[in-house]
């Protein structure tokens, strides 16, 4: 599939789902080792996940969780926000050691793909809502000794207020580097990270992922499976 990235000067990846598939085989078995952990009776499985993905950070997707049990706070089944912050540093601390167990491996042709943008002399960022810790442990452990040029700007969950769909971390991420959105292009693997680029002003290259592969992505440049499948015209 052709390409033209003629246009674009900054290319800005999403992680989870785009770069590599973190949500199945890193935050869902953590988000589960987690509750084991703090012997809270919560599991997930791959069918419950999608559906909590609609919501955007792993805190929010722990509170909306506990709302959806109708679970009264007077009771002594109803998890504190105190314990699911704990819980949720230990989902992180738990995918940290996936990473460096090797359990989580780049897209098909994303490694190719960010090294070709350097070649051509053009830029890669990162824009996501996972947290840092999260971003670092992906970074060292599959990314930093097979990409040539390291990330121009990296916005983490940390950085918003407001999490995607908002457009609040694609539009801090134009303004560090002081450029126009008409010159970025956003890769992004779910409708909630396309609303946050389109709302922003960018174009979106959506690929399809585990968790979101029947995605409308309407508005979106180009649709692809796998980076591996496309053809760039720098
Ligand atoms: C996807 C997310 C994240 C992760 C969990 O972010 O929704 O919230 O599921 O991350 P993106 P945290 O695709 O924009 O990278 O637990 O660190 O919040
Ligand atoms: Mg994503």
């Amino acid at each position: 599939m052709k390409f033209d990235l003629r246009p674009y000067e900054l290319f800005l990846f999403d992680v989870d789902g785009t770069i590599a598939e973190t949500e199945g085989l890193g935050h869902l078995p953590a988000f589960n080792a987690a509750f084991e952990k703090h012997a809270i009776p919560w599991r997930w499985d791959a069918q419950v996940y999608r559906e909590l993905l609609k919501i955007t950070g792993g805190f929010e997707r722990l509170k909306s969780y506990r709302l959806a049990q109708g679970i009264n706070p007077g009771n002594d089944q109803f998890p504190s926000d105190e314990l699911l912050k704990s819980v949720h540093l230990t989902k992180n601390q738990i995918y940290g050691e996936l990473m460096q167990a090797g359990k989580v491996v780049a897209r098909p042709g994303l490694i190719n793909f960010i090294n070709q943008i350097s070649e051509h002399g053009k830029s890669w960022g990162v824009v996501t809502t996972t947290s840092y810790s999260n971003w670092n442990s992906l970074w060292r452990s599959v990314l930093k000794n097979e990409i040539q040029q390291i990330p121009l700007v990296v916005i983490c969950g940390e950085d918003v207020v407001k999490k995607k769909p908002d457009p609040e971390a694609y539009l801090l991420a134009i303004e560090k580097m002081g450029v126009q959105p008409n010159i970025c292009l956003a890769i992004e693997d779910s409708e909630n990270g396309l609303l946050s680029a389109r709302q922003a002003g960018l174009e979106v290259l959506a690929v399809r992922s585990q968790f979101f592969f029947d995605a409308q992505f309407s508005g979106a440049k180009l649709i692809a499976n796998e980076f591996s499948e496309l053809h760039p015209i720098f």
